[in-house]
């Protein structure tokens, strides 16, 4: 790709899913004792599971579209993880793939293998699954009764978005 505002697009794009990974990590560190455990209700999935899933969706997708860059897959999808330090470890390698895989595909005019009209449809469908799942995780800890209070949240999740360079 060599047109320049087409550079600088796809730059704004790839920021934009370093930010929502940025925002993840947030929210795990921001976690309360005893927050990884923290289910919406009986039968749901813990937070700790959410931050796996979305973990192995993410790899899942690039493993199906742009298999020259796939990681290898996880063995389980919802996996109980009580490490923050090894979930951390999880999203960084994935949110690399994601990466990896658009920007490679892009730049290479190609399109993916499976889904998509376009290779950013994957950073945005993964973008909108994980906002998703980041609501379920603050009802969840609302709800096992360990909050985390919106002036604690805001500046390390909305705030993300929004800053300027
Ligand atoms: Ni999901």
């Amino acid at each position: 790709m060599s047109d320049a505002p087409d550079q600088r697009l796809l730059e704004a794009l790839l920021d934009s899913w370093d930010r929502n990974n940025t925002i993840l990590l947030n929210l795990l560190r921001a976690l309360p004792e005893g927050g990884l455990e923290a289910r919406a209700m009986a039968g749901n999935p813990s937070v700790s599971e959410l931050f796996t899933h979305i973990h192995y969706v993410r790899l899942v997708f690039v493993f199906e579209d742009a298999p020259e860059l796939a990681r290898e897959l996880p063995e389980e999808e919802w996996v109980v993880e009580r490490d923050p330090a090894r979930i951390a470890q999880m999203l960084d390698d994935s949110a690399k793939a994601v990466r990896d895989a658009v920007k490679g595909r892009v730049e290479a005019g190609r399109d993916m293998d499976l889904h998509y009209d376009h290779p950013i449809l994957l950073l945005q469908h993964m973008l909108w699954h994980e906002g998703y799942h980041h609501g379920q995780m603050k009802l969840a800890l609302k709800l096992a009764g360990r909050p985390i209070a919106d002036e604690e949240a805001g500046p390390v999740t909305w705030d993300v978005w929004m800053r300027k360079k």
